[in-house]
């Protein structure tokens, strides 16, 4: 099995962002892990089928498997992608891993199985 990892900088420049905007929650003692610890209750996790892709408006349609980590069935429902070339390789019926933040549905990393 083939996988295309299609975002790397894009998922790193996101969850590293809010640790500098707040900085009262940074670890004195260790810094560097600041952002793990506040990206993880925000990184979800799931499996679907691309069902529409919407280039122009960042949207793409998953039927995703049930998320039982945030309590999810399985369902078809659209999200908001973080960044356009997030969209540049998934097609109609693929298979594919995503990682989500659950505030504003946005996917932030993308990847097709083949
Ligand atoms: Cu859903």
């Amino acid at each position: 099995m083939k996988k295309q990892y299609i975002t790397l900088t894009i998922v790193a420049a996101l969850f590293t962002a809010p640790v500098f905007a707040n900085p009262q929650q940074m670890d004195p003692n260790m810094p560097g892990m600041a952002g793990m610890h506040e990206a993880t209750p925000a990184d979800v996790q799931g499996v679907g089928v691309v069902k529409a892709v919407d280039t122009v408006k960042g949207i793409i349609t998953l039927q995703h498997e049930a998320i039982a980590a945030i309590g999810w069935p399985a369902m078809t429902m659209p999200f908001k992608v973080a960044a356009p070339e997030l969209l540049t390789r998934v097609k109609l019926g693929d298979k594919v891993q995503f990682t989500f933040r659950q505030a504003g549905n946005t996917v932030t990393s993308i990847i097709v199985e083949q």
